[in-house]
């Protein structure tokens, strides 16, 4: 059974697919025709479209997944996934849960205990407090021993959710009572930390796959550098900051870092890298992540297909000197936004979709022509995944490949990514976590290219052309039905409704 939705769900069902595993599905009140529904070999409603009420309602889907017989639950990525509460549910109720033990999830979950496991395990983190920081007594000694400026964060937090960054000593004491009000808030829990803030870094996260045999490799690096708000939009591997050696030792630090925890089946981890290219542990996800398919496509192991193998206690299918990075590979994560009024989520129906393809392309997505994008979820639709034998060809293929997707219906941020891969800094490699603030500018100056408009022309056009041969109807046997800024529709007039 697959607890999730969207691509993901979609994506752990094709790796069944191919082990000859029969597929469930689970879905909401606005997923009842969704793809993952679709494809699945079974499918079951588990609630309203809140994800409240359906995807985060574990005991439902622990009682659905009894109901129709499942072996074991695949979490996909957000939702339930990193919640050790559920996963160990699910071991009570006898299902197996593709993942790590919930003592992993737990410990990595709580950030504080994180660091000082890493600190024991001797993998860098960034220079910072051990415990938590109560009071401002607390604050002045680490500031103390440290300096400014620095990052409080939230323990129970991660993915950079009630983080405070100080420059100035007189902010110091307003920030921790903000970042401990923010923390409890956020996650019913005051208790924050203090690290060391490091400027202008990289984010560059390893892959770690483990069996329960003891057997714990890395399948290398993913930059995950260019953000907006915390949100990744582009990963590539290999990262073309870090060096054949930095990427041996973070390779080494990532593997003790999972042995630390006795980790077993798909985890990250997430280091951030200085401009002087000094490395520092920040956090482990124990899922399987979004940008997971670059690694898939430079190394060709098949990640879902291993974490079914672990769950079923089977020893992963390869050794550490069997993995290669072999070639270059960029994912841009296509949302339902628009990027050029403030990337305002676009939800709606799904016009018309024509999907970009052939040699090094790979889309990882959901929707289809006739879909409607419910409110209710993450607004990403596609992953699309390039591949060159250079980082350059693996670039002019994701230009060419976003020149092709063409979405109509909704607004998408596609024509924002492909300014991206013209941008100068992008194609040298020259950028850290705050590329897309730093060129926020230009990568909005003008309005979106005509193309937009011309292309969503071209599309109707083609429709009419094909409806009129097809139906041997006229232009003229058609009126406007329905017409919105710039958006007609067009429909059969009333004598002519037979088809
Ligand atoms: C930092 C940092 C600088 N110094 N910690 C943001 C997400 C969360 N996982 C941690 N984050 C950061 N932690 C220290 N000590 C800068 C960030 C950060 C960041 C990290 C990764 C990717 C994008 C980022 C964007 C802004 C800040």
């Amino acid at each position: 059974m697959i607890a999730n939705r969207g691509e993901i769900a979609v994506r752990v069902i094709r790796s069944c697919r191919e082990m000859g595993i029969l597929s469930v599905a689970v879905y909401s009140d606005s997923d009842r025709r969704a793809k993952h529904v679709r494809y699945a070999d079974e499918a079951y409603h588990i609630g309203p479209s809140p994800s409240r009420e359906s995807y985060l309602n574990g005991d439902k889907i622990i009682e659905t997944a009894l109901k129709c017989g499942a072996d074991a639950i695949h979490p996909g990525y957000g939702f339930l996934s990193e919640n050790a509460e559920f996963a160990r549910k699910c071991l009570a109720a006898g299902l197996i849960f593709i993942g790590p033990d919930p003592k992993a999830i737990t410990t990595m979950g709580d950030k504080i205990t994180a660091r000082q496991t890493m600190i024991a395990a001797g993998v860098p983190v960034v220079p910072g407090t051990q415990q938590k920081v109560v009071d401002a007594d607390a604050v002045r000694k680490i500031v103390g021993e440290i300096g400014l400026p620095i990052i409080i964060k939230a323990s129970a937090g991660g993915g950079g959710k009630g983080m405070r960054l100080v420059r100035k000593e007189s902010d110091l004491i307003s920030a921790l009572k903000m970042a401990q009000s923010e923390a409890l808030s956020s996650f019913g829990d005051d208790t924050v930390y203090i690290e060391k803030y490091v400027e202008h870094p990289h984010h560059i996260e390893f892959q770690i796959l483990a069996d329960k045999f003891g057997n714990t490799v890395h399948l290398f690096e993913r930059e995950c550098s260019i953000q907006r708000r915390h949100q990744k939009m582009i990963e590539e591997t290999p990262s073309p900051f870090i060096t054949p050696e930095l990427r041996q030792q973070m390779g080494e630090a990532a593997v003790k870092a999972a042995q630390a925890v006795n980790y077993f089946g798909a985890g990250t981890i997430e280091f951030l890298v200085d401009a002087n290219r000094n490395f520092y542990f920040l956090e482990m996800n124990t899922r399987l992540q979004v940008e997971h398919p670059i690694t898939e496509r430079v190394t060709g192991i098949d990640l879902v297909k291993e974490q079914i193998r672990v769950a079923s206690n089977q020893p992963l299918s390869f050794k550490q000197e069997e993995v290669f990075q072999h070639g270059h590979a960029i994912e841009c994560r296509v949302s339902a936004e628009d990027p050029f009024n403030g990337f305002m989520p676009s939800p709606g129906l799904i016009r018309h979709i024509s999907e970009p393809n052939g040699l090094g392309i790979r889309t990882d997505g959901y929707v289809y022509e006739g879909y409607e994008i419910p409110i209710y979820y993450d607004p990403m639709i596609t992953k699309l995944i390039s591949w060159g034998r250079t980082r350059e060809e693996a670039i002019t293929r994701m230009k060419r490949a976003l020149y092709e997707y063409k979405i109509t219906g909704v607004k998408t941020s596609i024509r924002f990514l492909e300014r991206i891969m013209d941008n100068d800094d992008f194609r040298n490699g020259i950028y850290n976590t705050h590329f897309i603030d730093e060129h926020m500018d230009e990568l909005m100056s003008e309005a979106p290219r005509g193309g937009q408009i011309f292309e969503d022309m071209a599309v109707i056009a083609t429709y009419f052309d094909y409806i009129t041969k097809m139906e041997k109807v006229a232009m003229s046997d058609f009126t406007v039905t329905q017409s919105c800024d710039n958006w007609k529709t067009y429909g059969l007039k009333k004598n002519l409704q037979r088809i």
